[in-house]
């Protein structure tokens, strides 16, 4: 492994790298976060204004920025705005850059095809524009978080850098436009700028409307008689899932090669949506049955072990499949190929999707019991079960 980092120790304050992320409030945004703070990293993260507190995932790291030194700051800003982005930028004069920010969720994409266009694509290139206007493209690396969707339509199993794009979604197509462009950036202007191109990863961080957070939340709602059942769609989907914790990791060492280059980042292995809801509902004491088929598909609990689904009862039934959460177009299967990743940069995955699933459903079966707890006492809040 080359590396102007080698080190993975913390850095002296004088020596202290400036990293700026984009998303910073998101999933990947706040474990990255993290993770650069620990390394001795000064952090800024750009966060988009909205109308209530929007910084739960960060709320943990946040400094105030009246006490001196403070290594985490938060600026506001969003994609869609470039004289923004520049101004940030001038601002930070940032050793690294790692663009996070997205419209992420696919099936919304489909409903804002314009915005995803502008926030994925357009704000891409809105910041690799400001970095090499404001002189700073020999000192500057770039990160761009791409995606598995970019392979859509599969043209190859397992799925490698050389595998060609097939987009089936307007996130996928946003994305497809920010990939090439960060190479374009790359081969025009020398620029440090690189992609990884990342599988599906989870945590419990995962935005709740993600398919292995909807499952590991609603199922624990279920159990805990807050709701009384999921509305799936795609369950013979096919995913490569990963830990977020993991993959961030790997994001950092993409940027401390001698030379940019594009990974993809994966396990390797892949299970379906129904894989993945009998494994959290096996965390939760549940035995189910999956009968029909097609939209008539449904499951049903068998037995019950332990105490945590006092709300369940032997037949009832806890998943339909509602075609409302059909696709236009779907991905149906993913499987990653990180041998590159691997050879070159000794990254493997250290939490496996069963561990994975395990700590998903404990941290929301706290949050449901949490919440049976208040309303019992007539504080419930409603649970909100949008996709
Ligand atoms: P999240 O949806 O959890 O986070 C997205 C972040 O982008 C949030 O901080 C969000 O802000 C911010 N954001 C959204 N719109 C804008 C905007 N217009 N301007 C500035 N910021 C904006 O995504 P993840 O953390 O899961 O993913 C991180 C990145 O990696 C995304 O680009 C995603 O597309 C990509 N990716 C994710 C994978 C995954 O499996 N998680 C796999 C492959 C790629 P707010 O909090 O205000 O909504
Ligand atoms: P994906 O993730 O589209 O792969 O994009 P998501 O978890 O939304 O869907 C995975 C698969 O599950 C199927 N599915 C459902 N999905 C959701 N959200 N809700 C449901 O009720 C449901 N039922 C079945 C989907 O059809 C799909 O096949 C994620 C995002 O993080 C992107 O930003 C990222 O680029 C890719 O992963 C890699």
């Amino acid at each position: 492994m080359t590396s102007h980092t080698s080190n993975t120790s913390a850095l002296s304050p004088a020596s202290a790298k400036v990293a700026l992320i984009t998303g910073v409030t998101g999933q990947d945004g706040s474990y990255l976060a993290e993770f650069l703070l620990e390394k001795g990293y000064e952090v800024h993260g750009i966060k988009r204004r909205a109308s209530s507190f929007n910084t739960q995932r960060v709320d943990h790291i946040y400094e105030d920025p009246h006490i001196e030194n403070a290594r985490f700051k938060l600026h506001y800003g969003d994609l869609s705005d470039s004289s923004n982005l520049t101004r940030i930028l001038q601002e930070v004069q940032p050793d690294e850059v790692y663009n996070l920010g997205a419209q992420s969720h696919v099936a919304v994409s489909f409903e804002s095809p314009e915005y995803t266009a502008d926030v994925d694509g357009m704000g891409t290139l809105r910041i690799l524009e400001a970095i090499r206007l404001l002189g700073l493209e020999k000192k500057t690396r770039f990160y761009q978080a791409s995606t598995s969707e970019l392979y859509g339509l599969v043209q190859e199993i397992p799925q490698k850098e050389t595998t060609p794009f097939y987009p089936r979604s307007p996130y996928a197509v946003a994305k497809l436009y920010a990939y090439w462009i960060t190479v374009n950036y790359r081969e025009a202007y020398g620029m440090y700028a690189c992609n990884g191109i990342l599988f599906n990863h989870e945590s419990p961080r995962r935005g709740e409307t993600f398919v292995t957070r909807k499952i590991t939340r609603g199922l624990a709602n279920i159990a805990q008689g807050l709701e009384s059942c999921l509305y799936m769609g795609n369950i013979d989907s096919l995913r490569d899932w990963g830990h977020a914790k993991d993959y961030v990791r790997m994001q950092w060492m993409m940027l401390q090669q001698e030379t940019p280059e594009d990974f993809v980042i994966a396990t390797g292995v892949q299970y379906s949506v129904r894989q993945f809801i009998t494994w959290s509902a096996t965390e939760l004491g549940l035995t189910l049955a999956f009968t029909g088929t097609g939209v008539e598909e449904m499951a049903t609990v068998v037995a019950i072990e332990g105490d945590k689904a006092p709300a369940l009862k032997a037949g009832d039934v806890i998943m339909r499949i509602d075609p409302h959460y059909f696709r236009p177009a779907e991905v149906e299967t993913l499987l990653g190929d990180p041998t590159k990743a691997k050879e070159k940069l000794g990254w493997v995955p250290e939490i496996t999707v069963q561990q994975m699933c395990a700590e998903m459903a404990a941290h929301d079966l706290e949050d449901a019991r949490r919440h049976a707890l208040l309303k019992k006492h007539g504080y419930g809040l409603p649970v909100s079960t949008e996709r």
